[in-house]
């Protein structure tokens, strides 16, 4: 699947692109099914339904999954999909290695996640994070947002997120003048977006629509681990 110059530059410039219909209908149906038959098994390692101040958020009862690949066949073939890997390696002029994956449920009603860069997390440089759609994502259900262009700065500060609307406690401190955009998408449309693109998402405000989502970071085989400045990793938050 090659990209045209256009997607290259918009990726590199804006830092991020979204590529319609990656996964096909058929695909995104069948991850929705497994996903929530995976879930409805039980706890499963490194479980996040946020914060315990809301005890009401639906977040609690469809927590956030994390590295299903460690345990399940059919993400280790979602997150190894041929188009996907080929668009990443065009993005990241590299090798991807598969370093996370997550599934967001977002129930009707759930918190978001706090504005921040995925480098505030991972400390490995160049980052892609890789956001497949399971749902029509729009800004009722608590679409993606973020900052173009945020990632041609380095990483910003952290500070306490509102836990009121986010299910994180941390967040990073917006660049003046920064214009937040929200991204429309259908599912199966995935959005690419680098490591330092301050990035996240809002309430899902619906009484009935969940906003799913398949969620991947690749490093470059040629990726870098850094320390990051003081202030600027979540684990600084409480310093
Ligand atoms: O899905 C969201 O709302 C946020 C996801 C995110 O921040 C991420 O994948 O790094």
């Amino acid at each position: 699947m090659p990209l045209t110059p256009q997607q290259r530059d918009h990726y590199k410039e804006q830092g991020f692109v979204v590529i319609p219909h990656l996964f096909s209908t058929a695909t995104v149906t069948s991850m929705r099914e497994h996903y929530m038959k995976r879930r409805a098994e039980g706890p499963k390692p490194g479980d996040s339904g946020g914060t315990t101040d809301h005890a009401d958020d639906p977040n609690h009862q469809f927590p956030r999954m994390i590295n299903m690949h460690n345990w399940d066949e059919l993400t280790q073939e979602w997150a190894a999909d041929t188009n996907l890997l080929n668009v990443t390696e065009q993005l990241i002029d590299d090798t991807p290695v598969l370093l996370q994956t997550m599934v967001y449920f977002k129930p009707p009603g759930a918190r978001g996640q706090a504005l921040h860069q995925d480098e505030q997390y991972i400390t490995i440089d160049p980052l892609i994070g890789v956001w497949v759609a399971l749902d029509t994502s729009d800004e009722d259900v608590g679409r993606m947002v973020l900052i173009p262009r945020s990632h041609q700065n380095g990483l910003f500060r952290v500070e306490t997120a509102d836990t009121a609307i986010s299910f994180t406690n941390v967040q990073a401190v917006k660049p003046e003048n920064a214009e937040e955009l929200g991204i429309d998408m259908s599912p199966g449309d995935t959005l690419f977006f680098d490591g330092k693109v301050i990035h996240g998402s809002y309430k899902n405000k619906t009484r009935d629509r969940w906003r799913r989502s398949f969620i991947c970071h690749y490093m470059g085989e040629n990726s870098q681990r850094f320390e990051p400045a003081e202030g600027t990793h979540v684990s600084h938050l409480k310093k």
